[in-house]
């Protein structure tokens, strides 16, 4: 179990990448593609008092923790979407700690959840589309008046998504959140994967679906797909969108 200094950083303090190899960049995109359903199943099953417990003392309850990580990764595309258009923009800093005193952080996660799978489906998008003059495209952020590029922001949203999920993830270690989830909804999670370097790159499929399932009676349950992400070049198309 993590102290409450080790909470601060579960996984480490960002590191600015030594290498920006195809592979760092494939492994860095699959961290963007995977954390809107890790995310959801972090939370699967916390009721409002355990969304209400910080992950270490005097740090965000769960909940903000999941509403900052919509409101940053907004912040994020619409950086990496001034950046596309504009000359190496300065782009515009926001107060973090006071984002996440405002009413909206009293919300049940779901809306943030929401928020990030098609902020998330949005960037993955852009990044499969970039040549190397996109990667080296920049934005200048005002305090430091360092030119960022857009390589280097995707490993900085890889590293922060995953940063904040430890966040929840080592907290429902912590305080034994992780009790079998028995009651009346469950989450199961059907990811089918397959990269495209390991098919010899004439194919690529992703799709990650998740099924919900709602008990209904004793015996009985209700399910239902409510989202999935899906990569270019997949041939199982007709898995999209169908209901279970
Ligand atoms: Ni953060």
């Amino acid at each position: 179990m993590l102290t409450d200094e080790q909470m601060r950083y579960p996984i480490g303090k960002f590191q600015p990448p030594a290498s920006y190899t195809d592979d760092d960049l494939y492994r860095w995109m699959n961290d963007i593609r995977m954390l809107p359903g890790q995310l959801r199943q972090a939370v699967i099953g916390l009721n409002d008092d355990d969304l209400n417990t910080p992950y270490r003392k005097g740090g965000w309850t769960l909940r903000q923790v999941v509403h900052h990580v919509a409101d940053s990764h907004m912040n994020s595309i619409t950086r990496i979407k001034l950046a596309l258009t504009e000359d190496s923009p300065t782009i515009k800093p926001y107060e973090e700690a006071y984002w996440a005193l405002q009413a909206d952080y009293h919300l049940p996660v779901e809306p943030s959840l929401k928020m990030l799978e098609g902020i998330h489906q949005r960037m993955i998008v852009l990044f499969e589309s970039f040549t190397e003059k996109e990667w080296e495209r920049t934005f200048i952020h005002p305090e430091t008046g360092a030119a960022n590029s857009l390589k280097k922001t995707l490993a900085t949203y890889s590293w922060h998504g995953r940063h904040h999920l430890a966040h929840i993830t080592e907290t429902r270690k912590k305080y034994g959140f992780n009790k079998p989830i028995n009651q009346a909804f469950y989450i199961k999670s059907l990811v089918y994967y397959s990269p495209f370097r390991e098919l010899g790159g004439s194919a690529c499929c992703c799709l990650i679906a998740r099924r919900y399932y709602t008990q209904t009676s004793a015996n009985t349950y209700s399910c239902s797909c409510v989202s999935y992400h899906y990569i270019k070049g997949c041939d199982s198309s007709d898995l999209i969108g169908k209901r279970c």
